[in-house]
């Protein structure tokens, strides 16, 4: 297993923006790609990874929400996930995202979606969602349709935040 460099959008915003391309068949490639994404993510660390984050375009997701507290790890895998259905009920939530490091502000979502999607095996699965695994999937889905949290948030937030990532890029290469 192999830890991987993090895409972030002071440098890789275009290959961020891209839409990732269904994968075709759960191989052991493809699970040696979502070893490296776990791996990448405990390290960082984060609660869940997309594919295009590494720079692969692919749709691919790993996640584990138990992180941070006692529980023991749960690490989870999302091959080509599909929304079926969200709540009306709506969710608010303070994000954050490894692409856009030190960032953080409040996006609201359906509170509970019903997911489709392959597991680390290739079977099919489905499953509803709620709380912060609800929050974490949608922000993941998003990173696959090139959409960022940022995204979310009023034209002078985003352009903010990515001002704000962009100094700080520099000020760690002038360091
Ligand atoms: O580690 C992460 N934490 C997080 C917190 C609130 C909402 C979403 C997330 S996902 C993020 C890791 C990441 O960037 N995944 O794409
Ligand atoms: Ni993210």
């Amino acid at each position: 297993m192999t830890i991987r460099d993090i895409l972030t959008v002071d440098a890789d915003m275009a290959a961020l923006k891209q839409k990732s391309t269904p994968v075709a068949a759960v191989d052991d490639a493809l699970r040696a790609l979502m070893d490296d994404m776990l791996e990448t993510m405990y390290d960082a660390p984060g609660i869940g990874l997309a594919a295009i984050q590494v720079g692969v375009p692919v749709r691919v997701i790993v996640m584990d929400i138990a992180k941070g507290n006692e529980t023991p790890a749960e690490p989870r895998y999302f091959v080509n996930p599909e929304i079926l259905s969200a709540s009306d009920e709506m969710f608010v939530y303070e994000e954050g995202c490894l692409s856009v490091p030190e960032i953080f502000d409040e996006v609201e979502r359906p509170a509970r979606v019903r997911l489709r999607y392959l597991d680390y095996h290739g079977k099919k699965r489905e499953e509803d969602a709620e709380g912060l695994f609800a929050v974490c999937i949608q922000h993941e889905i998003d990173h696959l349709n090139g959409v960022l949290f940022i995204d979310h948030l009023s034209r002078l937030k985003r352009n903010r935040a990515v001002a704000k990532v962009k100094k700080a890029a520099k000020a760690e290469m002038d360091a």
